[in-house]
């Protein structure tokens, strides 16, 4: 009875300091955050990391005491032991305000976290290190893994998706892994394994590919399928000319000619701007009835990298030719105030509606302005003038902080920009990518800012990650008001796309900063967790604020580009620099590598 009694005692108190510990961590949670708004603005980019650290780590400690109430449960009469805490919690925030830290950022009587002496001992030496990562990927996922294992647990789960691919949609345009099936879209060309070509042989994967490379000898065919000239560009001739160019086969050098000949009537057009639909039996090309002639204008510009490298192969300068004329409209084409919109007659190339904005129907044909420059071996100054001009004005005029934390983004205006608002598609984390890389080509003042600016985004980017349950990024963040940024309940899907893991890699290459491997591979666990399918497969999710897996929503389909894009950057991200180096090669919109012509 007396046992029992003191047992009871021991374990009210016990559950007395939990509860304790959460209330003040809590507070001193929102004391931080508060301060840490009010001061991020002064603070040097060392200190704001040091501050995410500490800030994990208070992540980290929340868990801890999780999992001491879970300990307190089940063992009953095993509390924590407060006294050897005491002295350990005193200790630190002794030593932290000796660093002249923040008291109320540290100083609370909470259980220690393992990583809390480390954390001061960087502090200390003032060695920022990358922040623990978030405390989702705590729960056991592969922190201190050798780079080596993350590469092979990435291609391990290229195969998996693979596998859905080769069991129920081998030779079909996509892959639906949930139901177990395969749908034909628009291309009827197989384009996910087209798409995916140059992923399996940067892996290693010789066998899929040979598998692969039969299945275009023996079964792809361009007949009479109505084909979109810019995704069956970027996906198909771009997958099938980077596969040539890293393996050799013929085959695939055969099928990109004959695919670029049956789409080229479409460019028959007084701009050269092609008409956004080819009939690929008779070259008959159309835009959509209701748009008076206008394609989009990603669309129409995003051509040049996949038409040019073929031209070089097959020594047919009429493709180039193509494409050169493209880039020629697009130069002498009236702008809107310095920027580009999302639509444009393919007749007189003028502006006709849409949205001025990095994001959809525009992104990449910023993005091949920058690229088309390195690609040509910087023989065309006209285009990286008319990159830095495009820049300029989207510095000058869309680039945004949000508040309270001052997270960099890239506005959206409508169409004459009268209006502008905070609409921050995935699809412009390309951005990061594309200002890092047009920063390398001088030293001015202008491209440093560039590069500081892709090191704001792809932080932006990578928040849009970070905070979400799921650690995987919605569609689309607003930033219009509430804390930085919100989700709308229809933009809260994730179609598995590459944009953030795209500028990471490129970040990763220039800076080395290994903060962008630990972001990388923290995203690639959170798409591992939430959007495998048992068996076989990978899906687009449609809501990544679920807080467990079957709450995700299956929207039951794996876009190529997932092979494509997102698992070959998350791969390289991983690989030495020599593979694939970034002064040797560009990576098209669909992250299929080109080699850099070669000086004339
Ligand atoms: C890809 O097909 C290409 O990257 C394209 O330029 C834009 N979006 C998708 C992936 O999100």
């Amino acid at each position: 009875m007396k046992r029992s009694s003191k047992t009871y005692s021991f374990f009210a108190a016990g559950m007395f300091v939990v509860f304790a510990l959460t209330m003040i961590f809590n507070r001193v949670l929102s004391e931080e955050k508060h301060a840490m708004s009010k001061m991020q603005h002064d603070w040097t980019r060392d200190e704001r990391h040091l501050m995410d650290e500490l800030r994990e780590t208070m992540s980290e400690m929340k868990l801890l005491i999780e999992q001491n109430k879970k300990a307190m449960h089940t063992t009953n009469n095993r509390g924590i032991n407060v006294n050897s805490l005491d002295v350990e919690v005193k200790r630190i925030v002794k030593e932290a305000l000796e660093l002249g830290i923040n008291q109320s950022s540290v100083a609370s009587p909470l259980p220690v976290s393992k990583a809390m002496p480390s954390v001061l001992r960087r502090i200390k030496e003032k060695k920022p290190t990358p922040p623990p990562p978030n405390d989702r990927i705590l729960e056991g996922m592969g922190g201190g893994m050798a780079e080596e294992d993350k590469l092979e647990e990435i291609r391990q789960e290229f195969l998996h998706a693979w596998k859905a691919y080769e069991l129920y949609a081998w030779g079909k345009d996509v892959v639906e892994p949930v139901s177990k099936s395969g749908q034909d879209e628009q291309y009827r060309m197989g384009i996910t394994l087209l798409d995916s070509l140059d992923t399996m042989w940067i892996m290693g994967l010789d066998e899929k590919f040979k598998n692969a490379v039969k299945w275009v000898e023996t079964s792809c065919r361009f007949t009479n399928q109505e084909v979109s000239v810019f995704e069956t560009t970027i996906r198909a001739l771009g997958g099938l000319l980077s596969a040539y160019h890293l393996s050799g086969e013929r085959v695939l050098l055969q099928a990109a000619n004959e695919l670029a000949t049956k789409m080229e009537p479409a460019f028959e057009t007084p701009t050269g701007f092609p008409k956004s639909t080819v009939r690929l039996s008779d070259g008959k090309a159309w835009c959509p009835s209701w748009s008076g002639n206008s394609a989009s204008f990603s669309e129409v510009t995003s051509l040049y990298l996949e038409w040019e490298y073929l031209s070089r192969l097959v020594n047919n300068p009429r493709f180039k030719q193509r494409v050169d004329k493209i880039m020629d409209t697009m130069i002498n084409m009236p702008k809107i105030q310095g920027l580009y919109a999302q639509w444009v007659n393919v007749d007189s190339a003028r502006f006709t509606s849409g949205d001025i904005t990095l994001g959809s129907r525009v992104d990449s044909a910023y993005e091949y302005l920058e690229k088309v420059w390195r690609q040509t071996n910087r023989t065309r100054p006209e285009v990286f003038k008319e990159y830095l001009d495009r820049i300029d004005s989207v510095d000058n005029q869309l680039i945004k902080k949000s508040k309270p934390n001052g997270l960099t983004y890239i506005e959206q205006c409508n169409f004459g920009k009268t209006k502008c608002h905070g609409q921050f598609d995935h699809l412009v984390c390309f951005a990061p990518a594309m200002l890092a890389l047009g920063a390398q080509e001088s030293a001015n003042p202008k491209q440093k800012r560039h590069f500081k600016l892709a090191e704001e985004l792809t932080k932006t980017c990578y928040e849009s990650y970070r905070r979400m349950p799921t650690g995987l990024a919605p569609e689309i963040i607003k930033f219009d008001h509430g804390e930085d940024f919100y989700v709308e309940m229809a933009d809260r899907h994730n179609l598995l796309r590459p944009e953030t893991v795209e500028s990471i890699f490129v970040m990763w290459r220039l800076t080395h900063d290994q903060k962008y491997r630990d972001w990388g591979w923290n995203i690639f666990q959170s798409f591992r967790k939430y959007t495998k399918v048992d068996g076989a497969g990978y899906s687009s999710i449609g809501n990544v604020k679920a807080k467990s897996k079957s709450e995700v929503r299956w929207r039951d389909k794996t876009e190529s580009f997932f092979f494509a894009e997102t698992l070959k950057y998350l791969y390289l991200l991983f690989t030495d620099d020599s593979v694939l180096p970034l002064d040797k090669y560009v990576f098209n919109t669909e992250a299929h590598p080109f080699p850099i012509a070669p000086a004339l």
